[in-house]
């Protein structure tokens, strides 16, 4: 009789209660993306100015990341040593890329198998503590956590942003800026769109054209620019210092006119093109049957693979309207094997997969829609075919560069239209491509374009919120409520999160359906 209340009061509970769900019994949760469980407990854990932050051996970085976060809000030391009331510990975790995190009266105990989830663990904690913990000036607040206990892990192992520094170069500031801001939501990939019809962005020093001519320009003029490779070697390990990865992407044989505007040899005719500030896709190629095509791609891909500690190097693929189909299953046979050849793993956008000699294990990364046209599909499960795996990046929900609505000043509406925050978030990866099981999907990426974007508060803008969308789609579980208690859910971490967002500065945008707090 005890029992079948109990039983009943769960039942109650289960359907009362806000999602997410997890085997069928209803967690409250502020964190976002949302932990795979949470048990609230009693009482709290207060940080005060004699706080000591634990961590030894690969655990110390991260503890001393985590220390370098609170102390300009708290204005207290917080000193870094081997053990303190904060402990991060490399143990066990509750599944590859997770953690545990345990906050009680007398201590807060972070446990991962590996650094990088003691640093999904911290982003985790420094959400559970008070808002003013992502400001830059001391604040006078109770730094209380609720006693709780979080176990997590990611549902994708790829979960990444795309920053096109092309079409509008951004510096290594706005870049390390944009950085910090996706940590924040763990996400473990950074990919660098490079290089465009617009400009070159990398230094290569072989050929030093590319960044004299190539890197001169940029959309609607005012001049381009590009990291050197010291530079690029900071924001690399500036984003490894943060557990992100850089994907560095060298597009191609399309999307190449800033390469063929500084070597004309690439060039079938032999003639360089002006330089190129509009915003059109799809009219260059560079020229397939020439053997000096292959030896620029032999140096550039050499230096930018000894450029890359990561495991993957994007060639592109995308959109080669100027180049004939024989000449693209040429060049792309011959490019991916060259890059293959440099010890990295290729990726490539989804038209990359016509291609049936792809090096084995090569990523294909689909940009179709949410409902696949034409061939992408097929296309895409032929990277699966070939022994890879997928990255999904849906146009018309993860492209960050979309409208929010008719009225957004900037931004592009090509994909469907625009694109409201209810549509970024109410999408199931899993759904997309017929026949893509779960263990063939990578990840997810939200790629933001910049045709139209500048400055970093306006990359941030058309960012957020809808990045959080993304976030949570690759880190959660596939969440099994209805579509409007979904989002009734995660509407409510998004509301939790603005004044986190505001006291460290990220620009963002009220969107309409969301339930901000103010
Ligand atoms: C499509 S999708 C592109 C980019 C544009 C973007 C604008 C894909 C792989 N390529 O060249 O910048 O749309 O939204």
């Amino acid at each position: 009789m005890r029992r079948a209340a109990v039983v009943l009061l769960a039942l109650l509970g289960a359907l009362t209660a806000c999602a997410p769900v997890e085997n069928g019994t209803a967690m409250t949760t502020t964190v976002i993306p949302a932990p795979v469980s949470q048990t609230d407990g009693e009482g709290a854990f207060t940080l005060g100015r004699d706080t000591v932050i634990g961590g030894e051996g690969e655990a110390a970085a991260v503890a001393e990341y985590f220390a370098q976060s609170l102390r300009p809000a708290t204005g207290y030391d917080l000193p870094v040593g081997t053990s303190g009331e904060i402990q991060l510990v490399i143990g066990a975790s509750p599944a590859p890329g997770g953690y545990t995190l345990d906050v009680e009266p007398g201590g807060i105990r972070i446990e991962a198998d590996a650094p990088a989830g003691l640093f999904a663990g911290v982003q985790t904690l420094r959400q559970l503590l008070p808002p003013a913990a992502f400001g830059r000036e001391p604040a006078e607040v109770d730094w209380s956590v609720a006693s709780t206990r979080i176990e997590d892990h990611p549902r994708f192992e790829y979960r990444g942003a795309m920053l096109d520094v092309a079409r509008h170069f951004f510096a290594v500031a706005d870049v390390k800026k944009y950085i910090d801001d996706i940590a924040m939501l763990k996400l473990n990939y950074l990919h660098l769109h490079l290089t465009d019809d617009q400009g070159w962005r990398l230094q290569i020093l072989s050929r030093p054209e590319l960044t004299e001519i190539g890197a001169s320009t940029q959309v609607d003029g005012g001049g381009g620019g590009y990291y050197t490779q010291d530079e690029y070697r900071e924001i690399v390990e500036f984003a490894a210092s943060r557990f992100i990865t850089i994907v560095p992407e060298i597009d191609m044989p399309g999307h190449t006119n800033a390469a063929l505007s500084a070597y004309p040899e690439l060039n079938c005719d032999g003639i360089a093109p002006q330089p190129y500030e509009g915003i059109e896709v799809g009219f260059s190629s560079l020229c397939i049957g020439k053997e000096e095509t292959y030896a620029f791609l032999e140096d550039v891909i050499g230096e930018v693979a000894a450029l890359t500690p990561g495991p993957f190097l994007h060639l592109g693929g995308d959109e080669s309207l100027a180049t004939s189909d024989e000449d693209f299953l040429t060049f792309i046979a011959r490019a991916t094997a060259i890059g293959a050849r440099s010890g990295k793993t290729i990726i490539g956008w989804h038209e990359m997969g016509r291609s049936a000699e792809l090096p084995a294990g090569t990523i294909g990364q689909y940009w179709s829609f949410v409902r696949p046209q034409g061939g992408t599909a097929e296309h895409t499960l032929s990277f699966v075919e070939q022994g890879g795996r997928v990255i999904l990046s849906p146009a018309d929900v993860a492209y960050l560069d979309m409208k929010y609505d008719p009225t957004t000043d900037q931004g592009l509406v090509w994909a469907n239209g625009p694109t409201s925050v209810t549509e970024s978030y109410l999408w199931e990866p899993a759904e997309v491509i017929r026949g893509l099981s779960e263990e063939h999907i990578l990840g997810v990426e939200a790629p933001i374009w910049t045709e139209t974007l500048r400055t970093i508060g306006e990359l941030e803008y058309f960012a957020f919120p809808r990045i959080v969308s993304i976030a949570e789609l690759a880190w959660s579980a596939q969440n099994p409520g209805t579509a409007g208690a979904r989002f009734d859910d995660f509407g409510a971490r998004l509301a939790s999160l603005q004044p986190r967002l505001e006291a460290e500065g990220i620009t963002y945008y009220k969107a309409p359906d969301v339930p901000w707090r103010d």
